[in-house]
């Protein structure tokens, strides 16, 4: 049992605008805390500019020109978080077993600080001991050697650099394999997969500028104020000029309701909200796919369609069209939790619309039924022919700051998507054209044993995936564990049997000082704009190395010499990684280097886009949803569809505080959201403890306990609750079809009391 921080929970309703006073406040509570007030302060002023750093919390657009202070309210946390003043060095790991620390909260372990020593588990003492980072590289090395390359998994969360990820993913290849999950297979895969299908792009469609013509946003599951706060400032301007955001989300989150620019003295003084959403709709959890048949029945019995598009650009629209006929009201209200009134006056404001956006997060991607979601929404944009065209486009908000990057770079486990000609052409090796192991598939491996070794490129993938106990389990079987990381978690408390090692990387924020200087690095944002990005800020130690380092010193302490590869050479100056990037990748990168000194960054392009679809059929395609209901189960008695969520204060696993200020929860995450009739009819009182247990067909159990319930206002049927904590009740086998993505908006769930 990990401990918990329930001593005053407080739940009052929050009833300011998101941004405001509440957010200087809440950075009034954590930037002191961190002990390095001046220097994060002066840090800010360098976020996302192009001679500054790009921020190390999400991947929404940076504008150019920026504001005078381009940073946010999470934004400035991510930064004080990591340079932070504490530190976790040997002499914390005397003192503490992992033993103990496996009983410490994400916060505490978090919190404790940056670290500072490469580290090696020693079992006997049951701790963590100094080694150099020679011995570690050997032993590694030697590790990986007796190894069979189909067993050892590398795993990359979505951070690090477009130059590490390249030679992360080309070090897996030269070994033999391409077990590259990364933290996008728990997130945006099904867009990747849905639109690589339905459009020919696996990306985003749409660009800063075409907030600033839209007629109309659709904005579905995904939390603004919270993950991508920055985005409030074009919602507002969207706003103002009198367009439409019509929003689709269980719950009524704050920063799609009402924002007050924290940066805007004039609001800050008067009190002055805007209002975001111009029509807010609580869809069911999994009602997604509902709500859109609802608005293409409307369109369809409307003539609102755009025909020449449809004729032009558009395959197998008359089987779509037949199903939206064929579809029911009854269905799609009972399905989406709304009315068919509602529906109609979504469908009316979109129909209206010369151009529309479409924003959308993890409430449709992580659902079973999450990439039909995405390809549903393609098929609104089509029948309007909102693809293509100033003010128009598909917008998946992306979550790690890198993440869209890393997979233009080559990190896939997907032998179509790998750069295999390339490759083969400029290193002189054959890559391994078997399909790799994505997150769920390396969950699955870890547990049954046939992954032996496990390198993760910053996370904390044992806490991020689902079916927690079981992969924990699998986790100490294996013979290898190596951890490249700024920050203790509870991946790095896992012992494997044989070799544990836990490697300290420098942050993006920081100075990376190499042979040829200091170095600068590139991240991709989510509308496909590539920064550089130049850390100044001291190290927190000296004996951390960047991220190419370290990966540059594990690949030669396994990998034969390659005479077209200089490791060392590419460490010492990252533009020659660049150079490589370019030369594997001349469609996205040609001229990497020189096109770095553009103002605000470049954009890698987008076929459709420029409405040319790389598709089957070379046209955009109509696909069809086999069912409106998203979450792969059916309703049953006393069956709740859990949603797990974020709160304001946390970054995934990196958890800053406890207090979720726009949701009124303060003082614990223990708890679970429910509506009013719902705590009746299961005979609860609000305040009461609960333990939710999974309610699936294979008999394994699994539960979390300790949960307060709060009265909130989600639709019938629906309970929420914290991520990560949550996660042990999640089924591994509960993903998306085609995507594997985790489905962590609805997950079958009964109440144990
Ligand atoms: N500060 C901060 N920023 C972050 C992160 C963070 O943890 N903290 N994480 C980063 C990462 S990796 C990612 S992927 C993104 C995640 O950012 P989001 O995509 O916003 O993800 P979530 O917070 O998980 O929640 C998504 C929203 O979906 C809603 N929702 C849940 N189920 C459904 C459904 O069935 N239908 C609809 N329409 N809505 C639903 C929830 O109520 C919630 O408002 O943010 C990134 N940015
Ligand atoms: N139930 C549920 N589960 C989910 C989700 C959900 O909504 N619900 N969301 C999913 C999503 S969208 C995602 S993206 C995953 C997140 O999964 P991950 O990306 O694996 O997890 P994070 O919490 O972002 O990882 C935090 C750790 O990264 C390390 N770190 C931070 N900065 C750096 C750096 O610069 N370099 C290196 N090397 N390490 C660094 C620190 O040690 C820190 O402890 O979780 C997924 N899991
Ligand atoms: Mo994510």
């Amino acid at each position: 049992m990990t401990e918990q921080h329930d001593d005053r929970p407080d739940f009052t309703p929050y009833d300011g605008p998101s941004g405001g006073w509440g957010s200087v406040r809440s950075l009034a509570d954590i930037i002191p805390r961190e002990k390095n007030v001046a220097q994060t302060t002066a840090e800010l002023l360098r976020q996302n500019k192009h001679d500054g750093f790009a921020c190390v919390s999400c991947a929404w657009s940076k504008p150019y020109p920026p504001h005078p202070a381009e940073f946010c309210e999470n934004g400035a946390k991510a930064t004080a978080w990591e340079i932070t003043s504490q530190r976790v060095t040997p002499d914390f790991f005397r003192q503490h077993t992992l033993t103990e620390l496996r009983g410490w909260s994400d916060y505490r372990l978090e919190e404790a600080g940056r670290l500072t020593h490469p580290m090696k588990y020693d079992a006997t003492s049951d701790k963590y001991v100094v080694a150099p980072w020679e011995e570690a590289f050997k032993a590694i090395g030697a590790r990986l050697k007796a190894l069979p390359p189909k067993s050892v998994v590398f795993y990359a969360s979505g951070r690090a650099s477009l130059e590490t990820s390249f030679m992360w993913q080309l070090m897996a290849r030269l070994y033999g394999n391409q077990n590259l999950p990364d933290s996008s297979n728990m997130c945006h895969e099904s867009t990747s997969v849905g639109l690589k299908t339905s459009i020919g792009v696996p990306v985003g469609t749409t660009k800063l500028e075409d907030f600033d013509t839209t007629d109309c946003i659709l904005h579905f599951g995904q939390n603004v104020a919270t993950n991508s706060p920055r985005m409030l400032h074009q919602l507002r301007d969207v706003h103002k000029r009198g367009a439409d955001i019509i929003v689709f989300n269980p719950l009524k989150e704050r920063g799609l309701e009402r924002f007050t620019d924290p940066q805007n003295p004039i609001e800050m003084a008067t009190g002055k909200e805007t209002p975001i959403a111009t029509q807010y709709h609580q869809v069911k959890a999994g009602g997604d796919i509902a709500v859109m048949m609802g608005i293409a029945k409307w369109l369809l019995a409307n003539d609102a369609i755009d025909h020449d598009f449809i004729a032009e650009h558009t395959h197998d629209f008359a089987p779509f069209a037949a199903k939206v006929q064929a579809t029911g009201w009854d269905e799609i209200e009972r399905e989406s939790g709304l009315t068919r009134a509602a529906i109609e006056r979504a469908a009316a404001a979109y129909g209206r619309a010369k151009t529309a956006m479409a924003i959308y997060g993890m409430g449709l991607t992580q659902h079973v039924k999450g990439v039909d979601n995405v390809r549903m929404l393609v098929n609104l944009m089509l029948m309007r022919g909102n693809i293509g065209k100033p003010g128009a486009g598909l917008c998946p908000v992306r979550g790690h700051s890198n993440v869209q990057g890393q997979r233009t770079v080559g990190i896939t486990e997907k032998t179509e998507l790998a750069p295999v000609e390339k490759l083969k052409e400029r290193y002189g090796f054959s890559p391994p054209n078997e399909k790799g192991l994505d997150t769920v598939e390396a969950c699955r491996g870890i547990i049954d044993g046939t992954v032996k070794a496990f390198l993760s490129l910053g996370g904390n993938f044992a806490r991020a995936v689902p079916e927690t106990e079981l992969v924990e389990d699998g986790w100490a079987r294996m013979d290898l564990s190596v951890q490249i990381a700024t920050k203790l978690n509870r991946s790095h408390l896992i012992p494997a049997a044989g070799d544990t090692w836990l490697l300290p990387c420098l942050g993006r924020i920081e100075r990376d000082l190499q042979a040829t200087g200091p170095q600068r690095v590139t991240v991709e944002d989510s509308t496909s704009v590539i920064h550089p990005s130049l850390g100044k800020v001291e190290p927190a130690s000296p004996h951390l190395l960047s991220e190419p380092a370290i990966v540059a010193g594990i690949a030669q302490s396994f990998l034969p010499p390659n005479p077209a590869i200089d490791w060392d050479a590419w460490v010492g100056d990252y533009s020659l990684i660049r150079d490589e990037i370019a030369a594997v990748f001349p469609h996205f990168f040609a001229r990497f280097n020189e096109r770095l000194q553009e103002k605000g960054g470049f954009w890698k392009g987008n076929k459709a886009s420029g409405r040319e679809w790389d598709t089957e059929s070379g046209k955009a395609e109509f696909l069809v949803p086999d069912t409106l209901n998203a979450t792969g189960f059916t309703e049953a008695e006393g069956r709740f569809r859990l949603l797990t969520l974020r709160s304001n204060d946390q970054f995934n696993t990196t958890i800053y505080g406890y207090s979720d200020r726009f949701r009124g929860i303060n003082g614990t995450r223990q708890v679970v959201l429910m509506n009013r009739a719902d705590i009746a009819r299961a005979g609860l009182t609000a305040g009461q403890k609960v333990t939710l247990a999974t309610d699936a067909e294979d008999n394994h159990d699994r539960r979390v306990g300790d949960l307060i319930v709060v009265e909130y206002d989600v639709p019938d049927g629906c309970i929420a609750a914290y991520y990560p904590e949550c996660n042990p009740l999640i089924p591994l086998s509960h993903h998306a079809e085609e995507s594997h993505v985790p489905a962590a908006k609805s997950v079958p769930v009964k109440i144990v009391i």
